[in-house]
């Protein structure tokens, strides 16, 4: 029998747009600038713009999610690791699914690079944070990265379904992931979660076009959203560029209905 996960929590029907401000971790401070680097800069536009949730490491909640900001579902990072270059990436968990609760989550978030030497030891943690979290029926996000030596091409369909499959498998509600352009391809991808729901990854700030565009085909295929960060807190409108990806996400609408989002005010 189908447990009691409130996935709901973070979707909008059947939908998710969600911000991600785990880079200053992940990639370090040279992704932010003089406003963002800021978190209740980015925590606001969460708020404003209405985001299903904000992913946010435990240091980040405890310190900036309060109050003022429980409009915004709170999702919770339990693992990260930093942007030294390895070539196998290991992502301990860090942050217990209990404490992340605590804290007001909505739902926990994993980071699983499958094809990394240290997988197996991933599996296990992720295995037992989706134990720890169905507990209390809350959804588990897995941030999907085919990453490491035994990866040739993270970008391959045939790796980007596996990737999916795989954290479906060890109980993921949502994957996230990156899309390849390969919309046919997506299909299959989106077939191999099941029922996790796919949302992908915004990756590095790109013009709104494109990004769009790229948004747009995934939706078309069939993904159920987007997990954003530069895209948005990188943009010098990014209230603009949040209605623009709300119109493809929720409304329908395609990507030249979405760019006139630009003409209005902030
Ligand atoms: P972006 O939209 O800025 O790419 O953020 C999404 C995200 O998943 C972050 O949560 C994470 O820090 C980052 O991408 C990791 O991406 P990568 O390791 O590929 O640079």
């Amino acid at each position: 029998m189908a447990r009691n996960i409130k996935l709901d929590s973070i979707l909008t029907k059947g939908r998710s747009m969600i911000l991600a401000c785990d880079q200053g971790f992940e990639h370090g401070p040279r992704d932010f600038n003089d406003k963002n680097i800021d978190p209740e800069y980015v925590m606001d536009i969460a708020l404003e713009g209405k985001y299903n949730a904000i992913a946010i490491q435990a240091g980040m909640a405890e310190k900036y999610y309060g109050l003022h900001y429980k409009d915004v579902p709170l999702l919770v990072k339990l693992n990260a690791k930093v942007a030294l270059p390895t070539r196998d990436p290991w992502s301990r968990q860090h942050t217990s699914v209990d404490y992340a609760v605590k804290l007001g989550a909505s739902a926990v978030g994993y980071t699983l690079y499958h094809g990394s030497k240290f997988e197996n030891e991933q599996f296990v943690e992720l295995g037992r944070v989706v134990e720890q979290a169905h507990n209390y029926g809350v959804p588990v996000v897995v941030w999907n990265y085919p990453r490491g030596s035994l990866i040739e091409n993270e970008l391959a369909t045939d790796t980007i379904a596996y990737g999916a499959r795989v954290a479906m498998e060890l109980g993921a509600d949502m994957v996230k992931l990156k899309y390849n352009g390969d919309k046919e391809g997506f299909k299959w991808v989106l077939k191999c979660a099941g029922r996790a729901k796919v949302v992908i990854s915004g990756g590095a700030h790109t013009d709104n076009e494109p990004f769009l565009h790229k948004l747009h085909e995934a939706i078309d295929a069939g993904a159920s959203g987007v997990a954003v960060g530069r895209n948005a807190w990188q943009h010098d409108k990014p209230f603009a560029i949040t209605r623009a990806m709300r119109d493809v996400i929720f409304n329908g609408k395609s990507v030249e209905e979405a760019l006139q989002q630009f003409g209005r005010k902030q």
